[in-house]
């Protein structure tokens, strides 16, 4: 892949020209009373380095079935071609590092959940904050667009270079109180930078402890992660079957995953603190029955607003059958025979798998039903697990 290897995109002063520092400050402090837990401003310019880097993870496959990301390398290497007015963003972190709710009652609630996903859908929720950002700015006569996730912008790039935390080895931006489990979101506006912090030192130091803890090997030595092998890629963002040799690594993780950020230093030491996102039980402990057994318009309607509506009701059964099968509990295995009438061909064939990984005689005499299954795929892994080929012994 091709990029420009000139220098940063340098930026033309239009628009609101010169910050002031009150004006800057005004709306840093803004941001933090609105709920945002760290606020800091960089330029708008994006290194080289860092659009090089974005094309060679991209060029080495690391990017897995998220094509969308391919499409948009010169848009990430050019802010204004989101906002054509930016100079400067002020970059926003908000902690999700919640409290456990009680779990409901009733059900079946087994498997985690990443704390991303407890409450509903940050891009949802933020979203009326950043507007009344934007409207503070537009008061202190500064043009703004808010962005969170969703805009070309390579932002724990920003982040970094914004002083607010360092990219440690799992990849992720660490701050020193808040950890590592927070969500990012970017203000680009027109306003010439203030005065912009240095860069965070690395304080990684010698721990390697997220690459020790990810279960699947996906972190990389260079600090990147390999989508193709991330947990958390597969339960949020892949459609299809998950590859056998990984579905054991994933143990309980339902949707998402926060093994390398559990286990950060900065992240334990972190107080625990949510303002802006709320942890709701029905998503923190969901129960796995009724996506096994309603349709997908009955899941819209109940996920609606939720980081589970990206993974749909097929994608969430596929991954409840993949936990269920490592956690080989009995109660649980007329779930997985129902799973094995599924509509989705990705449901059954994990249902299949999960089944083989009991090999009970009632596990195996729901497989025998399903010899006949019309899917080659499904069939293929059914007969697999007839043959015992995913028994697991504890
Ligand atoms: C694609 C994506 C994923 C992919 C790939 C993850 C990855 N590590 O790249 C998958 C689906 C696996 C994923 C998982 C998760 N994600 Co995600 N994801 C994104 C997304 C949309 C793009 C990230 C990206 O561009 N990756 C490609 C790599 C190469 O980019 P990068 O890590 O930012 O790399 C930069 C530098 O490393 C540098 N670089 C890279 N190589 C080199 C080489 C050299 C020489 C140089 C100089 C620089 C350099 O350049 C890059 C740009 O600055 C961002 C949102 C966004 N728009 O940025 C969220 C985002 C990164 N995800 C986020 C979260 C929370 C997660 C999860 C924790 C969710 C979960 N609990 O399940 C996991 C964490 C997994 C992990 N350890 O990273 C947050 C991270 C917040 C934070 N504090 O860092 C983001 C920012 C979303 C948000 N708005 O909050 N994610
Ligand atoms: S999110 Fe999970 S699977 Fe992905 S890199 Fe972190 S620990 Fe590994
Ligand atoms: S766990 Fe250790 S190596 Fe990984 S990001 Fe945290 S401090 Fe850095």
């Amino acid at each position: 892949m091709n990029v420009d290897k000139s220098n940063p995109v340098m930026i033309q002063t239009v628009g609101a020209g010169l910050a002031s520092p009150n004006k800057a400050d005004a709306l840093k402090n803004a941001a933090l009373e609105l709920g945002f837990d760290a606020a800091e401003w960089v330029s708008a310019a994006v290194p080289t380095s860092d659009v090089q880097g974005f094309s060679s993870w991209l060029d080495a496959g690391h990017q897995a079935g998220m094509d969308y990301l391919e499409k948009s390398v010169s848009r990430r290497a050019d802010v204004r071609t989101t906002f054509a007015l930016a100079q400067s963003a002020l970059v926003l972190l908000v902690s999700h590092n919640h409290v456990a709710p009680e779990k409901p009652s009733g059900g079946t609630r087994v498997g985690r959940v990443a704390r991303y996903a407890w409450s509903f859908d940050y891009h949802t929720v933020l979203k009326p904050v950043l507007q009344k950002l934007e409207a503070v700015a537009a008061d202190l006569g500064i043009q703004a667009k808010a962005c969170v996730d969703h805009a070309p912008i390579l932002e724990r790039g920003f982040a970094a270079r914004a002083g607010i935390g360092w990219q440690g080895r799992s990849s992720q931006l660490i701050h020193t109180k808040l950890g590592a489990l927070t969500t990012l979101a970017v203000l680009l506006t027109d306003a010439e930078p203030p005065e912009i912090l240095e860069p965070h030192a690395d304080r990684c130091g010698k721990c390697v402890a997220c690459v020790t803890a990810c279960p699947t090997d996906a972190i990389l030595p260079n600090r990147i992660v390999d989508s193709r092998r991330c947990i958390a890629y597969y339960t949020v963002e892949h459609r299809g079957a998950v590859p056998l040799e990984l579905r054991a690594k994933f143990g309980d993780h339902l949707f998402g995953c926060d093994d390398c950020l559990d286990i950060c230093p900065w992240t334990t030491h972190a107080g625990k603190f949510s303002k802006l996102l709320e942890p709701i039980p029905e998503l923190v402990y969901p129960n796995l029955e009724p996506w096994f057994l309603e349709s997908g318009t009955w899941f819209e309607k109940h996920f609606t607003n939720t980081a589970f509506s990206r993974a749909r009701r097929k994608g969430m059964a596929r991954n409840a059958a993949i936990v269920l099968g490592n956690l080989r509990d009995e109660n649980h295995l007329w779930l997985l025979g129902q799973g094995l009438t599924d509509i989705g061909w990705e449901v059954r064939e994990a249902c299949a798998w999960a089944l083989g990984c009991f090999a009970t005689p009632t596990a195996l005499n729901f497989l025998e039903r399903a010899r006949t299954d019309l899917d080659a795929r499904v069939q293929t892994t059914v007969i697999r697990a007839l043959k015992l080929e995913f028994a697991q012994v504890t």
